[in-house]
C-alpha cells in the first residue's frame, strides 16, 4: 500500500494531483471547504484554484465562487483566492487581511453570521445550492469514513450538502487525531429537532468520523503542508491588567456563591487578550475547570498542562506555530482531554444556555449604556466579524467582554457615547473589563450601568469626556431612558475620521 493513509482500496483509486482537482470545480459555484482559524482547511487545492483564476483572468475571463467556510482560514485559502480575485462571495468569519481589504473595497460580498447558524441555514437552502466540497482530513478509513483533522466546523454540513466532494489527506496532521472528534448525526429543521444530549462538556454524543458517500468522492488529493495559526503576543500590560480584574471578580463571585469553586464551562474567544486571561488562570486558585469554547488555543493548552483545566471541547484548534509543533509531538498525552465537535453543537445555545458557559470576548467599543460592537471600525469598516461571540454572549451564565481601554496610540476610546455599530445589545452583555477596572452591569437600569462603565473602564483621558457628554444628554435629551444627544452620538467616531483622532 503506498499510502496507509487512504485505507480504502476503492477510494485509493481517486488520488489526483490538486491541479486536477481544481480544474473540476465550475466557475460561479459555491464551495463548501474545510477549516476554522487557520487550522484544518484545505491547501493544495486552494492554491492549484488560485492559479487556474490568475490564469483566467490573464485570458479576460475571471474566475469567481461562492466561498463557505467554518471561519477564518489560513493565506493558502482565502489568502490566495482573494489575491486572485476569486472570490465573489464569502460566509461567515473572516480575519485574512487580503479578503478584509477586498472586502472593505466593495469588491466582495460578505455575510457574517453566527457561526451556530451556518449549518441550518444551508439546511434550510437560504445560501442556495452546494456544488462542491472541499475538506481536509486526517486520513480515509477501511470502510470510507473520514477522519476529521484539526477543525470541524461546518464539514459535515458540507460533506452532507454538497453535489461532490473533494478531500485532502493531510500527512502532516497527527494519526494520533483519530478518536478525539464527536461528529453528531442527531441534527434536524423544525418540527423535527430533539434535544442536544450534552449535560457536561465532556459528554459524547455522535461517532468519531464523517460518513460520505464515495459515490460523491470525485478527487482525492495527498498534502503535507502545516496548518498557519497567527503567533500570539505576550501578554503586555494591558492583558495582564484585564486578566487580573477578571480573576478577581470571578473569585468574588464563588465567594458569594454564585459560581461553583471550579467555575463554570469556560469559552474564551480569539485575540491576544483572551489568550492572556486563560494563562493568568493558570496562577490562579481553581481547580478542576472545564471548557466548553468554540477554539482551542495555546492559553488552553497551557491551562490543561498545568492540570488546572480538566477537559476542553471546542470546534477546532487555534495554536500558534509554536503550541501546534508541541501538541503534534505530544497528542497521545491530551486523549481523552480534548474534543472537538461540529461548530453547530460547539456554539449550539441549547447546550450553552444549559451547561450555564462562562463567556469572555474581545470587543472594539462599547458605549456607555454596554452595547458592544465586536465587528466594525468606525461603523463600516469590517475588522474580522461576530464569529461564535453572539452564540455564546446571548445564551452564556455569565457574559464578559473585554478591551483595552483604548486604541491607536491613545486616538481612539474603546468606551463612546454610542456605538458605531452593534452586535450586542446591552441585555446580552453583563461585565465589561478594561485595563482600568471592571463594570458589573447585572441588574442595572441605562443611567445606572453608564454610571459604572465610565466610572470604572473608560481610559482617564476620555473619562471626563464621557462624564461631560452624559451629564448634558441627561439635561437636553428626547427621553430620560436612555439619555442621548443625537447630534453627538457619533461626534468622536466622525472627528476620528476627519482628523486621525476622537481627542477633540
Ligand atoms: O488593529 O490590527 O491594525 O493593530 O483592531 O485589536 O487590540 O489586537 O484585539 O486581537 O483581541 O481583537 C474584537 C477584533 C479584538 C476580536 C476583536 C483595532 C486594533 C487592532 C485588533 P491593528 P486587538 P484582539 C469566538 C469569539 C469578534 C469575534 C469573537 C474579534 C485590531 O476579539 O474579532 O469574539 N471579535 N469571536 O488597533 C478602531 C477601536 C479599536 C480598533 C481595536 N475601538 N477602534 N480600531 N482596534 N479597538 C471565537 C471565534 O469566533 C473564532
Amino acid at each position: 500500500m503506498k499510502d496507509s493513509r487512504i485505507r480504502n482500496a476503492a477510494l485509493r483509486s481517486k488520488i489526483v494531483s490538486a491541479e486536477e482537482a481544481a480544474a473540476m470545480i465550475e466557475r460561479d459555484t459555491a464551495v463548501g471547504m474545510s477549516g476554522f482559524t487557520g487550522s484544518g482547511y484545505p491547501k493544495a487545492v486552494p492554491l492549484a484554484l488560485a492559479s487556474r483564476m490568475d490564469a483566467e483572468n490573464a485570458r479576460g475571463n475571471p474566475f469567481r465562487l461562492r466561498v463557505w467556510t467554518g471561519a477564518s482560514t489560513g493565506p493558502e485559502l482565502d489568502g490566495a483566492l482573494a489575491q486572485a480575485n476569486g472570490v465573489e462571495f464569502r460566509l461567515p468569519y473572516n480575519s485574512d487581511p487580503i479578503c478584509r481589504e477586498k472586502i472593505n473595497r466593495g469588491q466582495m460580498e460578505y455575510l457574517d453570521m453566527h457561526l451556530s447558524q451556518v449549518a441550518p441555514m444551508a439546511w434550510q437552502g437560504f445560501l442556495g445550492p452546494l456544488d462542491t466540497a472541499v475538506v481536509e482530513v486526517t486520513a480515509i478509513r477501511e470502510d470510507g469514513s473520514l477522519v476529521p483533522s484539526t477543525s470541524i466546523g461546518n464539514n459535515k454540513t458540507w460533506l452532507d450538502r454538497a453535489d461532490k466532494v473533494i478531500l485532502e489527506v493531510n500527512r502532516w496532521q497527527n494519526p494520533a487525531l483519530e478518536g478525539m472528534h464527536d461528529i453528531y448525526y442527531g441534527t434536524a429543521l423544525p418540527p423535527n429537532r430533539v434535544p442536544i444530549p450534552i449535560v457536561k462538556s465532556d459528554d459524547r454524543i455522535g461517532d468519531t468520523c464523517f460518513r460520505c458517500d464515495p459515490d460523491k468522492i470525485v478527487a482525492i488529493v495527498e498534502t503535507d503542508i502545516p496548518d498557519r495559526n497567527a503567533s500570539f503576543t505576550p501578554p503586555d500590560e494591558n492583558a495582564r491588567g484585564i486578566a487580573q480584574h477578571l480573576l478577581e471578580f470571578l473569585k468574588h463571585e464563588v465567594k458569594k456563591g454564585r459560581l461553583p469553586e471550579n467555575l463554570l464551562p469556560l469559552q474564551s474567544g480569539v485575540g491576544n487578550i483572551a489568550n492572556a486571561v486563560l494563562s493568568g488562570l493558570i496562577d490562579s486558585p481553581f481547580e478542576n475547570l472545564t471548557a466548553y469554547t468554540e477554539v482551542i488555543q495555546d492559553g488552553m493548552l497551557d491551562l490543561l498542562d498545568s492540570g488546572r483545566l480538566r477537559f476542553a471541547s471546542g470546534t477546532a484548534f487555534s495554536l500558534s506555530p509554536e503550541a501546534a509543533t508541541s501538541v503534534n509531538e505530544r497528542l497521545d498525552d491530551y486523549r481523552g482531554r480534548l474534543l472537538l465537535r461540529p461548530q453547530e453543537i460547539s456554539n449550539h445555545p441549547e447546550v450553552i444556555r444549559r451547561l450555564g458557559c462562562i463567556s469572555m470576548n474581545g470587543l472594539i467599543e462599547a458605549d456607555m449604556y454596554g452595547n458592544v460592537n465586536s465587528t466594525h471600525i468606525m461603523g463600516s469598516r469590517i475588522q474580522n466579524g461576530i464569529g461564535g461571540s453572539g452564540d455564546f454572549a446571548r445564551n452564556a451564565f455569565l457574559s464578559i467582554f473585554m478591551t483595552p481601554s483604548i486604541a491607536k496610540g491613545g486616538n481612539i476610546s474603546a468606551i463612546v457615547p454610542h456605538v458605531s455599530h452593534v452586535d450586542h445589545i446591552t441585555q446580552d452583555v453583563q461585565i465589561i473589563v478594561t485595563e482600568q477596572g471592571l463594570a458589573d452591569l447585572r441588574g442595572l437600569s441605562p443611567k445606572q450601568r453608564a454610571k459604572v462603565i465610565i466610572e470604572n473602564c473608560a481610559h482617564p483621558f476620555f473619562k471626563p469626556l464621557l462624564a461631560d457628554y452624559f451629564e448634558r444628554a441627561q439635561r437636553n435629551s428626547f427621553g430620560l431612558q436612555s439619555p442621548m444627544i443625537l447630534k453627538e452620538a457619533l461626534s468622536w467616531h466622525e472627528r476620528f475620521v476627519e482628523t486621525g483622532s476622537m481627542r477633540p
